[in-house]
């Protein structure tokens, strides 16, 4: 395909932070980033100091950091009231003994007291370490045992789901809850505390290659990994603050991800906040017309979030679009999973936003390849590499290959963010860069002669069907184009004849009921629309699609299912 036919929704925003993408490719320079922050006078740095501390010293005190709502609560924090808070939490972390380098988890629901927890284990130097809020108890004990945190602040309601007995480094268990009457040995609460603490705190100011924070993420099969971030990152969430959210001085900018994904810290706090940015949290579950209201009633200029649940919206039907106020919207951003056409063609026409996809890992810390403002957008496609790096595709021996060539997605080494290490495993960290010079994702995509990347899927996901590779997305990109589909999960099911076959797993909309005619009409609709050889041979009709609390269909489940075997590590499956 020419590039000229190639679908592209024109880029519309003259006032973007990043006003050429082209002329920043060639004449960006990290150095010139770095000086914006404090070390470049001290040498010592901290994160929270410059998300938080700088602002509210600096002519921001009064300036909301943080609109906090959810079914019972309703809160405005100032960057000065966050200061005091995250200082306090410093000071009760200290008073245990708690100092620099130590893991301190956090395992509980979005609230403010989760952020003056996160920031305040910053601002003494130790690492932090987000869990999803509903974690079951192996999921926890995995986490907590293989990083020997000393400490977790949890609620009551899920401390049953925390092994104390078994976790003998676990000195310390803080408790956010109200009126905790008998509390066991080594059990603090919170709020008690917090009432007591000086909300001066000495910051430990660090080293920019000291730890900062710990990211589980699974694998697909044996252990979570423990993805190792260090201070040197607010470089770039900086950076991808100012140029890939766009993010300036009145912005109201919503991250819809829970801080047990990365999305939910380096987007969810750390770039809002290093950009001086009013940042919104909704706490609960998803349902559309909360989040309608939450764009409403905060008046949200930027919106990252992710491709499940703009699905989720698309099915919720346009009428619930019509029923709320979105003119605040200027800039809204999707990331963890591909972001199909459809989604980004219905996106425009509902919310008159293009939604600029973007793309990184928890291991990459920070957002690598991406659609930004300035820039034409070609639906379906991630984007490409922020400038300051260089992004190819590589093949099994490390060459770089042609463009539209289907390889290994690979980012040229170094970038502020990149992770230290894999905790405890330094041979899995090795096998990131086992070609010199490039960090290998796992995912496998292609760039196309403009210079835009398309994703396939991952590396293991991809389907050999008949000799022809075909990537998972791009078939479910068009199921979903069927009036009837809502979601669909795509994987290659072994085949005596054709090596595999194409099987989609479907979750139909609402108002359609599964039918043998239903199945032959959508494989009858990508034979015609897309690809004859990419249609599904065979269909299964599911309620539900297996995923990640991040919204990641789990295509290694899917095909588990399909041959009967161990599904693996599901400590990040949603139910
Ligand atoms: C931030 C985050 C990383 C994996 C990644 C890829 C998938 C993320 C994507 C995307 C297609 C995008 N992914 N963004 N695939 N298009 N824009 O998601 O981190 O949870 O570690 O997942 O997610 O497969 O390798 P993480």
């Amino acid at each position: 395909m020419s590039s000229e036919q190639k679908e592209t929704l024109r880029a519309t925003a003259a006032n973007a932070n990043l006003t050429s993408y082209e002329e920043a490719r060639r004449t960006f320079d990290w150095s010139e980033v770095e000086k914006h922050f404090t070390w470049h006078s001290t040498g010592k740095v901290n994160m929270a100091y410059e998300a938080i501390d700088r602002h509210a010293e600096g002519g921001l005190a009064d300036k909301v950091a943080l609109h906090y709502s959810d079914a019972t609560r309703l809160e405005a924090i100032t960057y000065a009231q966050m200061k005091a808070n995250s200082n306090k939490f410093g000071n009760v972390l200290r008073q245990l003994g708690i100092g620099k380098g130590d893991r301190v988890f956090i395992f509980m629901p979005r609230s403010p007291e989760l952020y003056y927890a996160l920031l305040g284990t910053i601002k003494i130097g130790a690492i932090v370490g987000p869990l999803f809020e509903a974690f079951m108890e192996q999921a926890v004990r995995d986490r907590l045992e293989d990083s020997q945190a000393v400490a977790i602040v949890t609620t009551p309601s899920q401390l049953p789901r925390v092994p104390v007995a078994d976790l003998p480094h676990l000195k310390h268990v803080i408790l956010v809850g109200d009126d905790l009457l008998q509390l066991a040995a080594g059990q603090v609460d919170f709020k008690a505390e917090m009432a007591q603490a000086s909300d001066e705190l000495a910051i430990e100011w660090v080293d920019r290659e000291d730890g900062l924070i710990l990211h589980y993420t699974s694998g697909s099969t044996g252990k979570p990994k423990g993805v190792f971030h260090v201070h040197n990152a607010m470089i770039q969430h900086y950076y991808t603050g100012r140029i890939v959210l766009d993010l300036k001085e009145d912005d109201v900018y919503w991250c819809t991800a829970d801080p047990g994904w990365v999305t939910g810290t380096s987007y969810g706090v750390f770039a809002p906040w290093l950009n001086g940015a009013t940042n919104v949290v909704r706490g609960g579950r998803f349902k559309p017309q909360d989040w309608y209201d939450t764009i409403e009633r905060f008046k949200v200029t930027v919106w990252y979030s992710a491709p499940t649940s703009f699905r989720m919206l698309m099915s919720a039907g346009d009428d619930t679009v019509k029923a709320f106020d979105l003119s605040s919207l200027r800039h809204v951003l999707s990331v963890g999973e591909p972001l199909n056409p459809e989604v980004v063609r219905w996106g425009f026409k509902a919310y008159g936003q293009r939604i600029h996809d973007t793309w990184w890992m928890t291991e990459t810390g920070g957002q690598l390849i991406c659609n930004y403002p300035s820039m034409d957008i070609r639906p379906g496609s991630m984007g490409k590499p922020i400038p300051g790096t260089d992004a190819a595709i590589i093949d099994d021996n490390g060459n770089v290959l042609p463009p539209n060539r289907m390889g290994n997605l690979a980012i040229k080494t170094p970038w502020p963010s990149m992770m230290r290490a894999i905790w405890n495993n330094p041979a899995k960290y090795e096998e990131y860069f086992r070609f010199p010079g490039w960090y290998v994702s796992g995912d496998s995509a292609y760039m196309d002669e403009d210079g835009y990347f398309w994703f396939q899927g991952r590396v293991d996901d991809v389907i050999n069907t008949a000799g022809e590779r075909v990537g998972p997305f791009e078939v479910e990109s068009k199921l979903i184009e069927h009036p009837a589909v809502a979601e669909a999960g795509v994987i290659g099911k072994p085949d005596p004849i054709r090596g595999e076959i194409i099987k989609a797993y479907i979750a139909l909309r609402e108002g359609f009921e599964p039918s043998d005619e239903l199945k032959a009409d959508i494989a009858k609709f990508v034979k015609e629309g897309f690809a004859a050889h990419a249609a599904p041979r065979e269909i299964e009709f599911k309620d539900k699609l297996p995923k990640t609390r991040s919204g990641k269909i789990m295509r290694r489940v899917l095909k588990a299912w399909e041959l009967g075997l161990p599904t693996g590590d599901l400590s990040t499956i949603e139910d």
